[in-house]
């Protein structure tokens, strides 16, 4: 029973009360829905949780200048972004349908419905969706229209005005004896706030339960290792020069860039993984885990960089990769005449094309298991990657691989060359600058310069260095150990005079052709021109 007056004719407050009460009742039916849909999760899988399935159609539907936007600002900070947006975003739209439901409760729980029903589409388009995908977003419609339904109908008989007219009570604190329609305000803020936790519970129970089910750590950790067939010999120490700042040779797995379309990882337990290769072959394969760990395994020292990295950018690394050999599963399979396209696709649908030539010219290309002597990491493609020395991982390193077709290039395009990228995807020659870093502040005289430079699977041959455009002088280069990896340069830069001064670089690869100062963007075929770094020399 209420205690508070009931005012007549309502005072501002009380408009602005009605307004926050229905505002909170559609955030509230909103996470009492992300709720249910997490929850529901747990059976379906996390890619199917409505926020994750719309967010995930969001990343395919993006525009391609928009998304290198997101890559270039957020880094890998991207997908946290994105998240948060699509909260945000759902919050606003929760808070209107919230005050549409205030005059027209059917309405407003029909708009919340609706996100359901976006929920249910971007789950059905998600690649390899089965119809059981659909069930979170269809809960958490049902869920947030029914909830929103009832708030908005409990907080109107807390408003006599909305229900029409009231009789007067006697006296400030009275029984409003007449008028049990209305309800206490007290009671629908409770329940408001009770939907609103119990949601906002179930959403995180739900993300922690499906994590605890879906979780492959235990599976990974139980991996053994083979021995590869032959082990090559470490990178000898001189592959590093030795200048503090400089990266290290071998890039830990941890620093190991990640780029991806995964707004969720694919948990894969190797045991219930197999690998089928199959299209315009004789005899189509199917690998388990267990068999591709008796193949012979190879090691590879390579570098694998993203087409997405600007001039200078951060997205490479070095590893050394285990896996068994992809040409020869390959002629194993029987490759017919007339193919020139291998597609990689993942657990979560990502297609990558290879030309084919290049696969079977004899360069190392492998069926990855392991990084640096670990197996793979969740985020770099456990339990199986593929990784063909020379190309961009877009055209090359299928993470979560589970499926090689042979196929065409006339027949397919795979999911970044939908999107206008380069269909080859071959690496740039580059170089960057690493010591000094940025703008940074050294002392005159000996300055070192130092940073690496890749042109995978041709080879570094030269770099050189010049200094507020003077000559190009040559850099000293460390160690090849091999074309398949970056190599890193440095040089003494005697008798630095004070002031602010512009280092550049340029490399040549072992074809002799010297990298362009012509600066290009990252799309469609990977960013051209010369890292440059501004130095205060005091
Ligand atoms: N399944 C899947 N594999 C993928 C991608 C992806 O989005 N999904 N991105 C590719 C791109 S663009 C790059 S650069 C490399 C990055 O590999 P890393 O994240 O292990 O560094 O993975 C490639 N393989
Ligand atoms: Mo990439």
């Amino acid at each position: 029973m209420s205690n508070e007056p009931t005012p007549s004719p309502p005072r501002p407050g009380h408009r602005l009360l009605r307004t926050a009460g229905a505002a909170a009742t559609g955030l509230a039916a909103a996470t009492a829905a992300l709720g249910t849909g997490a929850m529901a999760a747990y059976a379906t899988g996390a890619p199917s949780t409505p926020v994750i399935a719309v967010g995930s159609a969001a990343i395919d539907l993006t525009p391609t200048p928009l998304k290198e936007y997101a890559v270039r600002t957020f880094g890998a900070r991207d997908k946290a972004v994105l998240l948060d947006g699509i909260h945000l975003t759902m919050a606003l739209l929760a808070v209107l349908a919230g005050l549409l439901a205030a005059r027209r409760p059917l309405a407003g729980a029909a708009a919340l419905g609706a996100f359901g029903g976006l929920g249910v589409w971007a789950a059905l388009s998600r690649p390899g969706a089965h119809a059981a995908d659909c069930a979170p977003s269809v809960a958490a419609g049902v869920v947030g229209a029914a909830t929103l339904l009832l708030l908005a109908r409990s907080w109107r008989r807390t408003s006599p005005a909305l229900l029409g007219p009231q009789p007067e009570p006697e006296q400030e604190g009275a029984v409003p004896g007449p008028a049990p329609a209305v309800t206490s305000r007290r009671t629908v803020l409770a329940a408001t706030a009770a939907t609103f936790t119990a949601g906002a519970l179930a959403g995180i129970g739900g993300r922690i339960l499906t994590d605890r089910r879906l979780d492959v750590t235990a599976a990974r950790d139980a991996v053994r290792l083979p021995a590869p067939a032959v082990p090559p010999a470490p990178p000898p120490p001189s592959v590093h020069p030795n200048i503090p700042g400089l990266s290290p040779f071998t890039t830990p797995n941890a620093d190991f860039y990640r780029v991806d379309t995964a707004l969720t990882l694919p948990r894969i337990d190797p045991r219930d993984w197999a690998l089928r290769i199959h299209g315009l072959v004789d005899r189509p394969q199917l690998i388990t885990f267990d068999q591709l760990l008796r193949e012979p395994l190879e090691e590879l020292d390579h570098t694998l960089s993203c087409v997405s990295n600007e001039v200078g950018g951060p997205y490479l690394g070095t590893t050394r990769w285990l896996g068994a050999s992809l040409p020869a599963l390959l002629r194993r399979a029987g490759v017919r005449p007339g193919a020139d396209q291998l597609v990689g696709r993942s657990q979560d649908g990502m297609t990558i094309g290879t030309p084919l030539e290049s696969v079977l010219d004899g360069r190392r290309a492998l069926l990855a298991v392991a990084m640096n002597g670990e197996a793979l990491p969740l985020a770099h493609g456990f339990p199986c990657r593929s990784v063909v020395p020379g190309f961009y991982g877009y055209t090359s390193a299928t993470k979560w691989l589970v499926d090689l077709e042979v196929t065409t290039f006339a027949a397919f395009d795979p999911y970044w060359v939908q999107r206008g990228w380069d269909r080859t995807g071959t690496v740039r020659t580059a170089s960057r600058i690493e010591v000094p870093a940025p703008f940074a502040k050294v002392a005159a005289g000996n300055v070192d310069i130092a940073g690496t430079a890749w042109a995978t699977h041709r080879g570094i041959a030269a770099v050189e260095v010049r200094i507020d455009q003077g000559h190009w002088r040559q850099a000293e280069l460390a160690f090849d150990a091999g074309p398949d990896l970056w190599r890193q340069w440095s040089y003494r830069w005697a008798g630095a005079p004070p002031g602010a001064h512009r280092i550049e670089v340029r490399a040549t690869d072992t074809t002799g052709a010297v990298q362009p100062e012509q600066r290009a963007t990252p799309f469609p075929s990977g960013a051209t021109g010369w890292h440059s770094t501004v130095v205060t020399v005091t």
